[in-house]
């Protein structure tokens, strides 16, 4: 499989279940501003959405949509249990979450990415992300991983978010089990070889 990637976007976390998965895989780095691989492609021609994380499968089909990348990852490894079996009340307690991480994390943390956005919206998207970490540190209360005890791909995917906050100044640390949850997580095997192979942090 090859990832379509950018350093430290959300498509880190399927970046970190390729390689939890043990699967085998190739990176192409994406230029987002001007939608270009590293390699000259034009990114539009693989991702008609122009934004990463795309996965190019072994028969050369594409997969966009971070939620849907990771599942599909896991259920290539129905051993590692990354993913709850389809159909089961599980994997829709799962799906709930990851809506969740993706309409309320994600896009909420995502738009404060954007340069030149009135001083009232951040305020009303800080106070909206605000209420959002509070379910964060309930869930998360006394807890290793968001979900069933194990290590899933909501991990990779909260991780993924909650590793911008520093950088849009919202105060994580004002939630005690969120902060110690982010903490473990990124001392993964497979969140520090992803992170590594992006360029994040030193080998
Ligand atoms: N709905 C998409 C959103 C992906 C997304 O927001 N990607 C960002 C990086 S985190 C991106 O590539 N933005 C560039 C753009 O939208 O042009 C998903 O879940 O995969």
């Amino acid at each position: 499989m090859k990832l379509y990637y950018s350093s430290g976007a959300c498509s880190l976390a399927p970046h970190i279940i390729l390689a939890e998965c043990g699967e085998k895989y190739t990176l192409e780095k994406v230029d987002l501003q001007n939608k270009k691989t590293e390699s000259g492609k034009d990114f539009l021609l693989i991702n008609m959405k122009g934004y990463v994380p795309a996965l190019e499968l072994n028969n050369k089909e594409i997969l966009t949509e971070v939620g849907v990348i990771l599942q599909y990852i896991a259920h290539q490894h129905p051993a590692a249990q990354l993913v709850a079996e389809s159909n089961s009340f599980e994997h829709y307690k799962m799906l709930e979450w990851l809506s969740f991480i993706s309409s309320e994390i994600h896009k909420n943390f995502g738009s404060l990415f954007a340069p030149q956005i009135p001083e009232t919206y951040v305020e009303m998207i800080k106070a909206k992300i605000n209420n959002r970490l509070k379910v964060l540190e309930q869930a998360l209360e006394g807890k290793q991983y968001l979900f069933a005890n194990r290590f899933t791909i909501l991990d990779a995917y909260l991780f993924t978010v909650l590793r911008w906050a520093h950088h849009l100044k919202i105060p994580v640390e004002n939630f005690a089990a969120v902060t110690d949850y982010f903490s473990r997580i990124k001392e993964r095997p497979s969140v520090k070889q992803a992170m590594q192979e992006e360029g994040l942090i030193k080998p």
